[in-house]
């Protein structure tokens, strides 16, 4: 049994880092097409401790940078290694928009690439949209400079935060996620609205969409039928360890069963 808690600031420090992994899905198909990682520490007593407890400590820029270059690691091992041979088009990683902007990823990029000898084209690196993004140009430049690496650029939580429309337009984005609060009011007409201009724009621009925040069917249909291809959400599954990724993308050929309760079911998927 998975325990699970937020912990207290000794259990962080007597703790690794892990990746935990969600599938995200065709909408018609529900066949995994991806997975974004999701960072977790787990103590040396084998409970888990979620980010709510550690990464608000470490939001100053070189611990962030570290640790995003961490996640990136894990990513990239895992890709070249249990992931090399499964069919999942991407797996992605959160990284702090800043650092995007920067420019300070992309020699780290280059050198867990290197080190890893991960197919670059596999690594999906997710900009938040809960950071502030001031400065455009260097955003659009070192973004270029990341893709120029081989690796495809998301922007994540879309519609919240600092969402910048620019942003979208002026850097070559391969993915936007739609934040689950509008996957979750698309019975609002006026959010509709917006998500058709989204969905329009994804085509003109050839840019992929997720849904995030898909829980119910209602989601998963108000999505699909805007034309949004892609969805990540409890109704697929819940984030689970890693090593727990391979099994779900050879179960049933890799289609997920959506259920209210939590798509995937651990029991059925040992590590
Ligand atoms: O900001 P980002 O989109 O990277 O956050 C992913 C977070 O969203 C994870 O903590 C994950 O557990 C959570 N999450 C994923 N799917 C759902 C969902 O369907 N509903 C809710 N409420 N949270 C979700
Ligand atoms: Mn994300």
């Amino acid at each position: 049994m998975l325990s699970i808690n937020f912990g207290n600031r000794s259990q962080v420090e007597n703790s690794r880092l892990a990746a935990w992994a969600q599938p995200i899905v065709d909408i018609n198909s529900n066949q995994i097409v991806g997975a974004e990682l999701l960072a977790r520490r787990i103590h040396t007593d084998g409970t888990t401790l979620l980010p709510e407890l550690f990464l608000p400590n470490m939001l100053s820029a070189p611990d962030r940078l570290t640790f995003d270059a961490e996640m990136i690691r894990l990513a990239a091992d895992f890709l070249a290694n249990e992931g090399r041979d499964l069919p999942l088009d991407f797996v992605s990683v959160n990284v702090h928009s800043l650092h995007v902007a920067s420019g300070a990823l992309v020699p780290i990029v280059r050198q867990l690439l290197a080190d890893s000898g991960a197919d670059p084209h596999r690594l999906m690196i997710e900009a938040t949209e809960h950071d502030d993004c001031p400065d455009i140009d260097s955003w659009r430049s070192n973004v270029e400079r990341l893709k120029a690496l081989g690796v495809r650029l998301a922007i994540d939580d879309f519609g919240i935060g600092y969402s910048n429309l620019t942003r979208l337009l002026d850097a070559p984005i391969d993915l936007v996620k739609i934040d689950m609060s509008l996957i979750q009011r698309s019975d609002d007409l006026r959010c509709r609205a917006l998500l058709r201009g989204l969905v329009e724009f994804a085509s003109e621009a050839q840019v992929g969409l997720v849904a995030e925040g898909v829980e119910t069917n209602s989601h998963r249909s108000a999505a699909a039928s805007l034309g949004i291809t892609a969805a990540q959400g409890f109704l697929y599954g819940r984030p689970r360890p890693l090593a727990m990724l391979p099994n779900a993308c050879r179960h049933n050929g890799g289609v997920v069963r959506p259920s209210v309760s939590g798509g995937i079911r651990v029991r059925s998927l040992a590590v």
